[in-house]
């Protein structure tokens, strides 16, 4: 790690994205006591104002730290053998009511200590930091016990104490029936808002509570029971909704405030209209989309049009996005949505903290904190255009260097 007794930085003549937009001009970046402490454009720096910092880089594009929102990074085992299954056309949800999918990894994750996966997450956390990334969320969901999602939870935690990165966490128990419920999918929802989310918000355990709201998971009915525990117990709320089929659920987690909406492919006008109203976010997934040869797009347009912000995330998971690259979203996001380099770039930034419900993150402003990217490209448009790792010549955590190249 770099970090100087001052703890005064200094970055001279960077290309800023400042997380929503590139600056028209070269910049002077100022990081003081883990913050931005000033920016100016080159043509107005004023060398006496930076007396005493150390220069920590020259040239590059800086962008804010990437905001990963959207991941199930700690998980056991792998699915490759339904990698091939689906090669060979069995598709996603035969799999997954044929017992494999999220199931088979609830098996892994459920035998595997705390110990077993720390170790089988950490490369992934290593891998989304490699390009860019300082703030994670991490779901639960392939414990479905009361204890194993809790157990998901704390390796979640632990891993935001073994790695200069911010954990956010998600307990996400409404993903799948596990077999002790099936045909009785409402009593597993009564142990999810009895015990898990109460357990999970005592202990400090959980920012945040996602469900499934789908044919092959959970119906809105009880989701919105869901919903309804996670505000009784002061939980923010996300939904995976409108991925394979419409529900609704974009809507009914509008009407409780969600922050964010995922997936969202067969999510229509009604929906983002309740979204603008509740001032949700969409949270855009491309690498789910790309590795199941969906052919249903997200009405980008019409998110456009009611000025909902549009967050991209990896979706990290063993099954729909064995991804941990995310700079490839924000080009398969261009390809595949037709978003603009520009959107992507604030999909990974602002508007994905927007949706973690972390304003003061995501952005390059005087005074935010000071979690920041310097890459090695001519333009912030590459980082989307080229699919490309190694990319990244410094990694800012809070204020220190984390990441040299
Ligand atoms: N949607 C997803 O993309 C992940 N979960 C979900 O509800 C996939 C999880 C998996 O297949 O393991
Ligand atoms: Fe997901």
């Amino acid at each position: 790690m770099l970090s100087t007794a001052s703890g005064r930085l200094l970055w001279r003549e960077v290309t800023l994205f400042d997380g929503q937009q590139q600056l028209p001009e070269p910049m002077a970046v100022l990081v003081e006591q883990g913050r931005v402490a000033a920016l100016w454009a080159e043509k107005d720096f004023d060398p006496v104002l930076a007396v005493g910092t150390e220069e920590a880089g020259r040239g590059g594009v800086m962008t804010p730290g990437l905001v990963d929102c959207h991941t199930h990074l700690v998980y056991a085992g792998d699915r490759a053998v339904e990698f091939e299954q689906r090669l060979q056309g069995v598709s996603y949800e035969q799999i997954a009511r044929a017992g494999g999918g999220i199931l088979s990894t609830v098996r892994a994750t459920r035998a595997a200590t705390e110990d077993e996966l720390i170790a089988a997450s950490l490369p992934r956390l290593d891998a989304l930091l490699a390009d860019g990334v300082t703030t994670v969320e991490i779901k639960s969901g392939y414990g479905l016990t009361l204890e194993d999602e809790l157990k998901m939870l704390r390796v979640a935690r632990r891993l935001g104490t073994l790695r200069p990165v911010r954990v956010v966490t998600t307990l996400l128990g409404a993903h799948a029936l596990p077999p002790e419920y099936v045909g009785n999918s409402d009593g597993y929802i009564d142990l999810v808002c009895q015990q898990m989310i109460p357990a999970a918000a005592q202990q400090g355990l959980a920012d945040a509570v996602d469900v499934f709201c789908e044919g092959i998971a959970f119906s809105p009915a009880q989701c919105e029971r869901v919903f309804q525990a996670a505000i009784a117990h002061g939980l923010a709320i996300k939904a995976h909704a409108e991925q394979l089929s419409n529900l609704g659920g974009s809507a009914l987690a509008a009407r409780y405030g969600a922050l964010s909406v995922d997936h969202i492919e067969y999510l229509d006008e009604a929906g983002v209209r309740a979204m603008a109203e509740s001032g949700t976010a969409a949270v855009l997934l491309p690498g789910a989309f790309h590795v199941l040869r969906e052919t249903q797009q997200p009405p980008i347009a019409l998110l456009r049009q009611y000025g909902i912000p549009m967050a991209l995330a990896s979706d990290a998971n063993p099954g729909t996005s064995p991804i941990c690259l995310p700079t490839l979203m924000a080009n398969l996001a261009c390809t595949f949505f037709r978003l603009t380099p520009t959107e992507a770039l604030a999909g990974m930034t602002a508007h994905a903290a927007y949706a973690l419900g972390h304003k003061e993150l995501g952005r390059i402003a005087v005074g935010a904190p000071a979690d920041l990217c310097l890459w090695d490209v001519r333009h912030p448009a590459e980082l989307a255009y080229a699919i490309q790792a190694g990319r990244l010549r410094q990694r800012v955590f809070a204020g220190v260097v984390t990441y040299v190249r």
